[in-house]
């Protein structure tokens, strides 16, 4: 398949997808945006792909959504075409695993489509912020949200009122990003992580992955209810049989990923 506004490359079984609009910093597009879902409803169908790296590159992950696309909407075209609600949470229905690796800014809808991946690494030039408030607007893809969520209500506040970017450094105390690594090694590391992540079982990290987020959603009792139940269910996988058995015999794996 060939896209114009993504690149995407197959590495044993990790997709690398790169956002390709370097003239606009990856400007969100509903083409991109189409592009992105199609991209990974492939990841989705194709058993030989475990994981997914979404990165802009190593200048930059993306400057937010389309300025210059959305500036004359009015309320009724928004609602009427279901305005980026259509295409943009395709990421965070995605069952395999993704990895955002952000370079460079990480603002508006950028910020918020790396917070739909599972887990963001960060290279030391990246800076994340949700600006929109510039524009006279908010944000509109889970910014306040997931935001929130993930690095709490004060610095959440901090952001989103102020417009404020915050750099890699502060984003990783604040528990945006799982860690920081040289611009140089972004992408490379990043694979190489997915590549961890993709030599375990798949149906593993695919109920992991399903359990991790529902604590985000749930109550801890109901989470903990989530887990046990998932954890029963493992014992009817060939992995769980075949994982147990290796460690018990000294040996590596043969994993089926069922
Ligand atoms: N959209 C369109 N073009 C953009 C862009 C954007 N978000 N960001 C940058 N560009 C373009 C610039 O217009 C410029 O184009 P030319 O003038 O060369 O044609 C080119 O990229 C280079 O930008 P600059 O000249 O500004 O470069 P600088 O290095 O000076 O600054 C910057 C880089 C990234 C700091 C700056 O460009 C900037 O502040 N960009 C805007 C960032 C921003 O405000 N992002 C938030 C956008 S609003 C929704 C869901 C989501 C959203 C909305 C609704 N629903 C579910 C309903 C999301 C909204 C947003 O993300």
């Amino acid at each position: 398949m060939h896209y114009e506004n993504i690149h995407v490359e197959i590495r044993d079984l990790v997709a690398l997808i790169t956002l390709n609009r370097p003239k606009t910093f990856n400007a969100l597009s509903d083409e991109m945006m189409d592009e992105l879902s199609n991209a990974l409803d492939m990841v989705e169908d194709n058993e030989s792909i475990h994981a997914v790296v979404l990165t802009g590159g190593e200048k930059v992950f993306a400057a937010g959504a389309d300025i210059k696309a959305m500036k004359n909407y009015s309320y009724m075209d928004a609602y009427k075409c279901n305005f980026i609600t259509r295409n943009w949470e395709r990421v965070s229905r995605c069952r395999k695993p993704v990895i955002a690796a952000v370079a460079g800014y990480a603002l508006g809808g950028g910020c918020e489509l790396a917070m739909m991946c599972d887990f963001i690494l960060a290279a030391d030039t990246a800076k994340f912020g949700q600006p929109e408030i510039k524009l006279g607007i908010l944000p509109g893809a889970g910014g306040t949200q997931r935001l929130t969520r993930l690095i709490g209500k004060s610095k959440a506040m901090d952001l989103c009122l102020t417009g404020r970017m915050m750099d890699a450094v502060e984003a990783e105390r604040a528990g945006l990003v799982s860690r920081i690594v040289p611009v140089s090694a972004l992408i490379e590391d990043a694979v190489k992580t997915a590549d961890l992540i993709a030599a375990q079982s798949l149906t593993a990290v695919m109920m992991i992955k399903e359990c991790v987020n529902r604590a985000l959603e749930t109550s801890l009792s109901e989470g903990m209810l989530f887990e046990r139940r998932t954890f029963h269910a493992v014992f009817a996988t060939e992995d769980q049989k075949e994982g147990m058995e290796a460690f018990i015999n000294k040996r590596q794996p043969a994993l089926k990923h069922r």
